[in-house]
This record gives C-alpha cells, structure tokens and sequence, in this order.
C-alpha cells in the first residue's frame, strides 16, 4: 500500500508530452522543448501573481521596486517572460501577444518550426481584486524556411496543432491539448511540477449553466437574446439555468469545461465583432472544447474555420456543451433563413 503521502507514478507535464511525442518517430523533441519553455512561464507568472498582494505591502508595486527599477505591471512582467523564454527556446519564428500591438519575428539563428499566439495575463484587471486570471496560448507550426511573416499565424484555428491555459487561481492548473483529448495539470509548488490531475477531460454533453455579461442585454441581437431569454423562462418546463459570469474568460471557460454549459461573448451593437481576440482567445479555447466533445460557434460558422485577416482581430463566440451550443446555433440560423 503507497503511502498518501507521497504517490510514486508521477506523471508530469514533461513527461506526458514525451510520451505523447514518442508516437511521433520522426518527431525530433521540438515541442517539448517549446512546452517546457511555455511551462517555465507558467510557473513563473504563478509565482509573481501570488506575491502581487504582497508586492503592493512590501512597496514593490508602484513606482519603484527595491532595486530602484520602474517596476512592471503584472501583464508586462508575464508578458516580456513569455517572450524571452519562447525566443531563447529556439523553437519559434513568429510570436503574438495581447500585449504587443506587433508580432515579434525571431532572428534566423534561433528560429524554429512553431508560432505561438498568447494572452500573457487575460483578464488581468481582475488581479487586485483576487479573482482567478490566466495565460492562454496557442500553436501552429510553419510549413516553410522562408523569412516568417505574419502570414504564419493568420490561419484558421483549424490549423493549431496543440492549444492550453493556465490558470492562476486557487491551485495553479494548465489545461493543454495537443490534439488527442484535454489533459489538466496542477502545479505541486513542493516539487515545481505540474502534476497529471485530470486526464482527458471530457465536457458533459448538456449543461445547467449560462455565462454572459448581463449589462451588455440591451445591445444584443435577436438570437442572443433569445437564447438567453430560454435560460432564464424555459418553455418546455426545464429548471431556469444558473447565471456564473466571472469576468475572467480562463475562470469562466475552465468551469464550463469541467461543469458544462455555454459561456457567451456575443457581438452587440457597440462591438459588432465582440470583445474577444480570435488568435489567442478564441481560437485556443474552442481548440480545447472541440477536442473535450463540445463546440464554438461564432454566430455565423465553427470558430475554428475563421481566418483571421488581423493578430488582434475580434470574433463573438459562444462556447461550450455540445447540445447548448447547437440550441444557438438553431436560433442563428433560424434568423439567417427570415
Ligand atoms: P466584460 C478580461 O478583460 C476579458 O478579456 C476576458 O478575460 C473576459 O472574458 C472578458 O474580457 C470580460 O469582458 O466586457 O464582460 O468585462
């Protein structure tokens, strides 16, 4: 009998991703070292946002640190640790980030085969509050040894080869597919790893649950709103659904993912694409849903046939158990064929 304490099977971020890879005979390691690299961040802006309290008692946050230096906002700290770890990984050409209005191109001699889209710190406005915030990523690889251009990641979501988010929350727990199911990881601070926790999330195929921004109601279209109309007064004499909205789209889509349901960001007359990016928001998040059994839908196609014609560009999406997202759908269409 092992003791509790102290499991033997260890399964780790690392060495799940070897595993997966070792299907691969051609492939050369390459992604895992791109992984652990995006790992290193992870752990990284983990350990940075869970001091963020502290910094600001300690005087860190502000102006200056105790170095003097101009300390960082916690999104432009995640965000120049990402960048510097994904470049010196020597595994990327093209890199995207929420918080650079251009892409970075690598110089040749570091290059490699894949593109990574990233928000560092979504939702970090929710930090001094201590709401739950996260970095979500996705990749894509380059079919060619040409100079890279932006034209390497304005491709369809189709096209990622792997998606994640991790979570900084109560427990810090990476979700990741690689395009074989949804895995989650948590991270063991004791040990530094992340640990196997939830393998191969499936997400229930119905849900109880809604989640949208109620305050932007009066500027919705139709279908949206009468699809939440019917979570709210059912017709055919169902439980009214629940409302959860976080505010924070890692928080709402790991709930929805483990719990089910449908998690909204429709457009509306103010932001008639919605508020979401498409690369490093939307795109990794219906990776993920797709590949746990559910699905996102745009209002007008699958999210993932999008091509982007932009790195910031926006898109509505409305994610999550396969048949809540197929009601939407419904209503979508039906408006399509008045
Ligand atoms: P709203 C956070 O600012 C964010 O980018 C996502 O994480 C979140 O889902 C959304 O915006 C919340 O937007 O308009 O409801 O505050």
């Amino acid at each position: 009998h092992e003791a509790d304490a102290y499991r033997t099977d260890l399964m780790t971020i690392t060495r799940f991703v070897l595993n997966e890879q070792s299907k691969y005979p051609e492939s050369r390691g390459d992604f895992t070292i791109l992984l652990s690299n995006i790992v290193l961040g992870c752990k990284f802006v983990c350990s940075a946002v869970n001091k963020a309290g502290l910094a600001k008692l300690i005087g860190l946050a502000g102006d200056t640190n105790i170095q003097g230096e101009e300390q960082k906002k916690l999104d432009v700290l995640s965000n120049d640790v990402f960048i510097k770890a994904l470049v010196s990984s020597g595994r990327t050409s093209v890199l995207v980030s929420e918080e650079d209005e251009e892409a970075t191109f690598v110089e040749s001699s570091k290059r490699g085969k894949y593109c990574v889209v990233f928000d560092p710190l979504d939702g970090s406005s929710n930090i001094d509050c201590g709401v739950s915030i996260g970095t979500i990523f996705g990749i894509y690889t380059m079919e060619h040894s040409d100079e890279p251009t932006t034209k390497d990641v304005l491709k369809p979501g189709n096209e990622m080869v792997a998606a994640g988010y991790c979570m900084y929350g109560s427990s810090c727990m990476l979700v990741l597919s690689t395009g074989t199911g949804v895995h989650g990881f948590t991270l063991d601070p004791s040990l530094g790893e992340f640990i196997l926790t939830h393998p191969d999330i499936k997400i229930p195929k119905k849900g109880n649950i809604y989640s949208v921004n109620e305050g932007n109601a009066q500027n919705w279209d139709g279908p949206t709103t009468k699809y939440v109309e019917r979570c709210k007064y059912p017709k055919d004499g169902s439980p009214a659904k629940s409302l959860r909205y976080v505010g924070s789209m890692v928080a709402d889509v790991h709930r929805t993912l483990l719990y089910g349901g449908i998690f909204l960001y429709p457009a509306d007359k103010k932001s008639p694409n919605g508020k979401l990016r498409v690369l490093y928001e939307v795109f990794p998040m219906a990776f993920l849903m797709e590949q746990a059994g559910g699905q996102a839908f745009t209002g007008k196609k699958r999210a993932l046939d999008l091509v982007p014609k932009k790195i910031h560009e926006r898109s509505p999406i409305f994610l999550g158990s396969y048949d809540d997202v197929e009601e939407i759908k419904a209503l979508y269409a039906a408006e399509e064929n008045n």
